[in-house]
């Protein structure tokens, strides 16, 4: 079985009214593991890339909550990318999964629940170094 059947796509509760949207994430109900650290990434410049890395520990799951961009996953192997467009909608990124983030629109604010608190030990930022990681997860 390849890490990337573990990632799962989300869709949280919508909640529509005259006056707008409102969607709400809770712990123990939406989100696998206790989310220990919260981040966002906005004003992405048009055509940047982010990630570019893989975790070794920390899992994740992004919600874009405005704008769109597409997460691209890989094991090495294969690939799959989520294309998130939807403010109600979160991809779970678990560890041991090569991550780029691409075509982010004008103004999209991603906003990243995490597994753990921030720890540079835990990234594994060379693609050679990954595929030999990934290498001692099978
Ligand atoms: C991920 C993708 C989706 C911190 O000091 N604390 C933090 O909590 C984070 C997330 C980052 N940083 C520092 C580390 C770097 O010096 O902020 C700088 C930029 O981080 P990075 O280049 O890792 O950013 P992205 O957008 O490439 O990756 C981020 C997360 O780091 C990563 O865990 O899965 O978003």
């Amino acid at each position: 079985m390849s890490l990337l059947d573990q990632v799962k796509v989300f869709e949280f509760p919508k909640i529509s009214d005259p006056r707008g949207n409102l969607s709400f994430v809770e712990g123990a109900r939406h989100i696998p593991f206790s989310i220990k650290r919260v981040y966002y990434i906005y004003d992405v410049p048009g055509g940047e890339t982010r990630g570019g890395h893989a975790h070794k520990t920390c899992s994740s799951v992004l919600i874009a909550l405005s704008g769109s961009l597409d997460v691209r996953l890989t094991d090495g192997e294969n690939e799959v990318t989520i294309t998130l467009n939807r403010a109600n909608k979160g991809v779970l990124t678990p560890p041991g999964l090569w991550r780029t983030m691409h075509n982010f629109t004008t103004g999209t604010v991603v906003l990243a629940l995490a597994s753990h608190l921030y720890e540079e030990e835990d990234y594994i930022r060379d693609y050679d170094e990954f595929l030999e990681y990934v290498k001692t997860l099978k």
